[in-house]
Parts: structure tokens; C-alpha cells; sequence
């Protein structure tokens, strides 16, 4: 099956990027075509600094390396590297229903706060519709909060089949039981607008002071607790084995502990899940000739699957390459 997803460069990875889509990129390498990227053309909407862009760009790069994407087995590369699909979003874009984009969330809810949205943002289901569609995708592996840009993504492919004949196949999103929404340390989804991240990569005391500042509700410590709804509860899910989960939902279902256990214990689980990542993570840092050659090498095999799909399109909606 071809997989496609990607990760905006907007800042270092947290826990809810890697559980809700990038544990699935390398699950989905071994026995899928799949087809990976650096969404730097949709982080220009929100990282402004050029430089910054830049560095973030190679750091995402160096991240999915390191937590196990393989270039041997799977096609990495970055967006703005295949002009191909940012031609496919304009066509796109030319029968997207105003409507359709209104009732998108992320436009909504920025205007909600009252904050100024662009037309970058309001068109980003667009162009993540492109990006979806330009390599015949049929599986999007992301988290909850993107399967309403897939509902976008089949509605406009749908819509262009429908009008113009078959060109584009319809994809289809998956999420993960546990991970497709992961909490963040005030119990909301994790996300970078939200400060309340916990990072993938950084340093470990630091990351460690911000487990241990994760909110907790303040009822006695003898009380008994329902683990499920819990958002502690469920970040130490996402680590443990289940022995261990069954432990400690048997402990919150007893009583008599303190939140500050659970913390080290996540802490604890953590820090060993990423150890390896951690230190393949380093060695790139002093090999980043590598990462750019794996960069070029998986662009040019991505725009050569994008032109295809392209010039598909393309013909099938009139604008011949020669007239
Ligand atoms: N909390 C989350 N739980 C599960 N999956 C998540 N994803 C993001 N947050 C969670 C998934 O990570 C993938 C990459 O997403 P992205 O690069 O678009 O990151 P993001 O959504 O921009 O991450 P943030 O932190 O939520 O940033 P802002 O605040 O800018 O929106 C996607 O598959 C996403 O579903």
C-alpha cells in the first residue's frame, strides 16, 4: 500500500507527534511503499524567520532518522523540494468550495480567538490536499486532529473525478487507539500552540521538571482513582507494557499514592524508550552530509512520482503540456 504523511517544521517533535503519526511511519516502512516529508511550504503560515525555517528543516530531518524512519525502505524528503504539488494545489484550489475551507478547525478556531488568519492558513487543507493526492496515497497515517483535512482531501478528489474523470485515488486516514489524541501536561491535546508540550529530544533533566509539572487534580492521596480519563495515566500508556499498565490502574483503583510516583515512573519510561533514538540522534548531528543526500535522493524520487500524477491531472482538466 503507498503511505504518505508529514510533520511541519514548526519547532522540536513532542510525544504527540511521535505516538500519533511517526510511530506509524516506521511501522508502516517494513511492508508499505511509503512517502514521508518536511511540511516546510505549510510552516511558512506560522515560522517567519528564515533561518529558523531552515534549521528546523534539517532538525525534523535528523529526528525521523533518528526514531527509526529507514531511507532504505521509505522516501523522505521536503515539501518544498517538489514544486509539483504546489502547481497540483492551484488546480485543486480552483474548485474548492469557500465553504468547505470556513468550516475547517484550525482556520475556525484561530478566527474564534480573534486572532489574524492568512489565506496561507485558510487554504492549508488545499495544499495538505495536494500533497496527499500528488503521490496516489492511499493510506494517511496521522493523529485525530488531522482526519478533517482528510475528509477535505477525499471530498475534493472526489469532486475532480467526478467533473473531469478518474485521476486521483481516494485516500483513506489511520489513527492509533492509543495516540491518536495524546494529552499534553494540562491534560489538553498536546500541541505546540498550547505550550504544554513534553519533547521528544532535548535535554533530560529539563524534560524531566516539566513531567513532574505535569496538572494533576488535588483530591487525598488515600482516595481511590478511575485511571481512565486520567491524562497522566494515559501518558504512562503510552511507555509501559501491559503488565504494567494493569499495575498501575490496580494502584489509582486502590488509592493511597501520590501523583509524584506516577510522574518518575513516566519519567523513568520515557527516558528508556528514547534512549536509543537519543543517541542515534547525536551521531547524526556530526553527519549531517548524510542527511542531505538522504533529503536529495528522496526529492528526486518524489517529484518523479509527483509528475506523474501531475501531468494526469493536468491533461484530464485541459491544461495540455503543448498546445
Ligand atoms: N497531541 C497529539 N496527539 C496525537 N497526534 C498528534 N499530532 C500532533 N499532535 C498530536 C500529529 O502529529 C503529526 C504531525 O503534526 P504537525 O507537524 O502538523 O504538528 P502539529 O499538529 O502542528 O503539532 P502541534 O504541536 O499540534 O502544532 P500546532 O500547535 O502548530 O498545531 C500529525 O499527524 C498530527 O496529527
Amino acid at each position: 500500500m503507498r503511505c504518505l504523511s508529514g510533520i511541519q517544521p514548526t519547532g522540536r517533535p513532542h510525544w504527540g507527534n511521535y505516538f500519533g503519526a511517526i510511530r506509524q511511519y516506521i511501522d508502516l516502512q517494513e511492508d508499505n511503499e511509503g512517502f514521508y516529508f518536511i511540511a516546510n511550504l505549510h510552516a511558512l503560515t506560522t515560522v517567519r524567520q528564515a533561518d529558523a525555517l531552515c534549521e528546523n528543516t534539517i532538525n525534523a530531518a535528523m529526528d525521523l532518522l533518528a526514531l527509526g524512519l529507514d531511507p532504505k525502505k521509505a522516501t523522505l524528503f521536503v515539501q518544498s523540494q517538489v514544486p509539483e504539488v504546489s502547481e497540483l494545489c492551484w488546480i485543486l484550489m480552483t474548485g474548492t468550495p469557500m465553504g468547505l475551507l470556513e468550516r475547517c478547525h484550525a482556520y475556525k478556531d484561530k478566527k474564534a480567538k480573534g486572532l489574524a488568519a492568512d489565506a496561507g492558513l485558510f487554504n492549508y487543507p488545499v495544499l495538505m490536499a495536494a500533497d496527499i493526492l500528488a503521490y496516489d496515497s492511499q493510506l494517511v497515517p496521522v493523529g485525530q486532529d488531522q482526519i478533517q483535512h482528510i475528509e477535505v482531501t477525499r471530498d475534493l478528489a472526489q469532486a475532480f473525478n467526478h467533473h473531469f474523470g478518474e485521476t486521483f485515488v481516494i485516500p483513506k486516514a489511520q489513527t492509533l487507539v492509543h495516540g491518536a489524541k495524546v494529552p499534553g501536561t494540562d491534560g489538553e491535546k498536546m500541541s505546540k500552540s498550547y505550550d504544554n508540550t513534553l519533547p521528544l529530544f532535548g535535554e533530560v533533566k529539563k524534560i524531566r521538571k516539566q513531567i513532574m509539572r505535569i496538572t494533576t487534580d488535588s483530591r487525598p492521596m488515600e482516595d481511590a482513582k478511575e485511571p481512565e480519563g486520567d491524562h497522566l495515566f494515559q501518558l504512562f500508556q503510552l511507555f509501559a507494557k501491559q503488565d504494567q499498565i494493569d499495575e498501575m490502574a490496580a494502584m489509582y483503583r486502590r488509592g493511597g499514592f501520590g501523583y509524584g510516583e506516577v510522574k518518575k515512573a513516566v519519567a523513568e519510561a520515557s527516558e528508556a524508550y528514547f534512549a536509543d533514538a537519543r543517541q542515534r540522534r547525536a551521531e547524526l548531528e556530526s553527519n549531517l552530509d548524510y542527511v542531505h543526500e538522504v533529503l536529495r535522493d528522496g526529492a528526486r524520487r518524489a517529484r518523479e512520482a509527483a509528475a506523474l500524477v501531475l501531468s494526469r491531472a493536468k491533461k484530464n482538466c485541459g491544461l495540455q503540456e503543448s498546445v
